[in-house]
């Protein structure tokens, strides 16, 4: 088999940048390991910047986005209970969009669904030969060894897939802070406490507050590494948020049985560059950030804009230029995501070294935002998205 743009990985980035790709009449084959279902079914991030907004649209997957997700101008920020706004549109002039990674997905995969796209559960994908400047993927399907070659490879295959592992390792540098605990989440049809989400630092850890519909509510809990979620029923999870929300959110919160509960671990992690001869990374392929910012899926969709602009640059004119200059380009906006998420996480979170006087700064600076516009115009500016 032959195709322009080998795409490892159907998430959220190896999805947009084949549907991009399709209506500039590029032409690429997604490669997942997974099934639909599982794919659809793993829930992850609900805030969308109105860059990745805007991809969506150019891709033509936005119709059910536009009716469905709900446009938030501001969120909250709480510290011991008392809560203030962040007014992201009276200070950007700019909103995000709440809309679950699941619908999105879903939506990408109902248009590559059209021409057979993509390729599940494809077995042991491997990449091959990448620095040339004729590159292959193998894998197997259905018991049989495929192979797939290509102009390009796109390494959108997440943090744990084979694409960045296939990057020599003299030919790349990792940047990473593992932090002291995770984040428990749980999704129930309630309604939400609040209209927008509420972010809360709280001397028992952080907790927030998002939705995923006006009937869909998804909160999440700080928890040390080692909890377990046997040690996390409902009740308990319900009773915690009540306490770190505050006095004034806890009257609102409407409790309901789990439809989803997991921990996660958070993370920043950085891989320079994002290419390698052919091969060119995309998404948490080649960067992770802890989720407190909302900023994973953006950076891979802006990742995919960025890739998307160098590839059709190339076909169209013969110019390698975008694609020599792909990986600095991403990679400025990404470690500008990257502070910003490490800068949210390390103000909002308990850390097990946090003593008296760190709490103090935390508050400290908590009471800055609440006071300053200066200070707030520059949480709403990076939280609704740096320009490209
Ligand atoms: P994905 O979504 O991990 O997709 C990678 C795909 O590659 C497949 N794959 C393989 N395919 C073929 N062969 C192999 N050997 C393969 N190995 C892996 C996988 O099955 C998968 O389908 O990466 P992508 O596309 O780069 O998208 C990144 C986002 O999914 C991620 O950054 C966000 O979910 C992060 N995130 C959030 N981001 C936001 O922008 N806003 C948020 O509000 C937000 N909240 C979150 C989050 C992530 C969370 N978790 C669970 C880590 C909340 C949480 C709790
Ligand atoms: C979510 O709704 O899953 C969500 C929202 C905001 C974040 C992280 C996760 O910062």
């Amino acid at each position: 088999m032959r195709t322009q743009v080998a795409i490892i990985g159907g998430g959220p980035a190896g999805l947009l940048l084949s549907q991009l790709l399709h209506v500039a009449g590029i032409d690429s084959v997604v490669l997942e390991r997974q099934s639909r279902d599982y794919v659809e079914a793993r829930i992850r991030a609900g805030v969308l910047e109105q860059v990745t907004v805007d991809l969506l649209e150019q891709a033509g997957a936005g119709a059910r986005m536009r009716r469905d997700g709900l446009p938030h101008g501001g969120f909250a920020l709480a510290s011991d209970g008392e809560t203030f706004r962040i007014d992201m549109q009276g200070l950007t002039g700019k909103s995000v969009m709440v809309y679950g990674q699941t619908e999105l997905t879903k939506d990408l995969n109902d248009l590559l669904a059209q021409r057979d796209q993509p390729v599940f559960e494809a077995r042991d994908v491997a990449l091959h030969d990448v620095a040339t400047d004729s590159p292959y993927v193998t894998y197997i399907k259905d018991g049989q060894t495929v192979r797939l070659d290509c102009d390009f490879v796109a390494g959108c295959d997440g943090y744990h897939g084979p694409s960045r592992k296939s990057i020599p390792a003299d030919a790349g540098q990792v940047f990473e802070r593992v932090y002291p605990f995770g984040w428990l989440g749980i999704l129930a049809d309630v309604p939400p406490c609040d209209h927008e989400l509420i972010y809360s630092n709280h001397e028992r850890g952080f907790a927030l507050a998002s939705m995923r519909s006006a009937t869909r509510s998804r909160y999440y809990v700080q928890v040390a590494l080692d909890e377990k979620l046997e040690d996390w029923p409902d009740e308990r999870v319900w009773d915690e948020l009540a306490i770190r929300l505050g006095p004034s959110v806890a009257p609102h919160i409407t409790r309901g049985p789990s439809i989803e509960k997991s921990i996660a671990p958070l993370r920043s992690f950085v891989f320079e560059p994002m290419r390698h001869g052919r091969l060119f990374l995309a998404g948490d392929a080649a960067h992770i950030v802890p989720p407190t910012g909302a900023k994973g899926l953006n950076l891979a969709a802006s990742d995919v804009h960025y890739l998307f602009d160098a590839i059709t640059t190339f076909y169209r004119s013969g110019s390698q230029a975008g694609l020599e200059g792909y990986s600095a380009s991403a990679l400025a906006r990404v470690w500008k995501a990257e502070r910003f998420s490490w800068w949210f996480t390390s103000l909002m979170h308990r850390f097990p070294d946090t003593d008296a006087f760190g709490r103090k700064m935390q508050i400290a600076e908590l009471d800055y935002l609440r006071h300053s516009k200066a200070g707030a115009a520059a949480v709403a500016e990076n939280y609704v998205g740096l320009p490209f």
